[in-house]
């Protein structure tokens, strides 16, 4: 017999379905034009535009072309921050369409409109800020990265698991805070650890440029196993 609780599981499973067959063709598309995407995920805040203003210039200056697909609910601030580095940008406002806490792979198809894809090596998706739905919505990209800053406490890969367990690399983020709080970094990497424990992990500051040479790195192996 099919029940009201029966109709609603359906419903959130033909969502999925559906956002993974778009997936699937945007990997096909990435994959024709050797695109590297990379799509980034944390709660509101983390840092993430912050990364990609110190990451557009570091790419640059090493003869990648990067451009940005970046979604928020509502303003295109970020997009204006990351505009002035010269890469192509495409702001996506989900509140014209409900107001969506995630971007799906439809909606990357239609930023990737919006983008010479032939002259960019590397895109960007800067997921909206949410440590917990953008993880369940395939994009068709190359690899999920998940921001967690110190501020946001050492429980958080505990409460919200799938974000760490759905990505391919973790960024702790602005380390720079350490000293000023009252913080366990050595709880937070067993608690990555407890929920994901092949997870690589990465402690920066994007703001004092702490092991940026180890985020620029692991972009430039993403970009040549994209090309193997
Ligand atoms: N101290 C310090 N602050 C940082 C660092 N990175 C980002 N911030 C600050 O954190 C705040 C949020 O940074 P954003 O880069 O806007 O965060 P976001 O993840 O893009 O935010 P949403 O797009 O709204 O989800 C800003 O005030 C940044 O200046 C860092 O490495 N160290
Ligand atoms: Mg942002």
């Amino acid at each position: 017999m099919t029940t009201e609780k029966t109709r609603r599981v359906g419903v959130v499973t033909n969502i999925l379905a559906a956002n993974d067959r778009v997936a699937d063709e945007n990997r096909r598309l990435f994959a024709t034009k050797g695109l590297c995407v990379i799509n980034l995920i944390s709660s509101p805040g983390a840092g993430k535009t912050t990364l990609l203003e110190h990451t557009l210039p570091a790419l640059a200056q090493r003869g990648i072309r990067a451009a940005v697909i970046v979604g928020d609910i509502a303003t295109t601030r970020d997009a204006d921050r990351l505009a002035v580095h010269d890469v192509p940008v495409v702001q996506i406002c989900t509140e014209a369409f409900g107001g969506s806490c995630h971007l799906e792979a439809s909606t990357i198809r239609m930023g990737m409109d919006q983008i010479d894809l032939d002259g960019v090596d590397l895109l960007f998706v800067e997921n909206i800020g949410n440590l917990v739905c953008p993880a369940e919505f395939d994009l068709g990209e190359r690899a999920k990265v998940a921001l967690l800053s110190v501020t946001e406490g050492e429980d958080k890969p505990l409460k919200y698991p799938l974000a760490f367990q759905e990505s391919d690399l973790g960024l702790i983020t602005k380390i720079d805070l350490v000293p000023h709080l009252d913080f366990d970094m050595d709880a937070l990497r067993e608690n990555i650890e407890t929920v994901n424990p092949k997870l690589p992990r990465i402690e920066l500051s994007a703001r004092r440029g702490t092991a940026m040479e180890a985020w620029l790195g692991w972009l430039e192996e993403q970009l040549a196993a994209t090309r193997a």
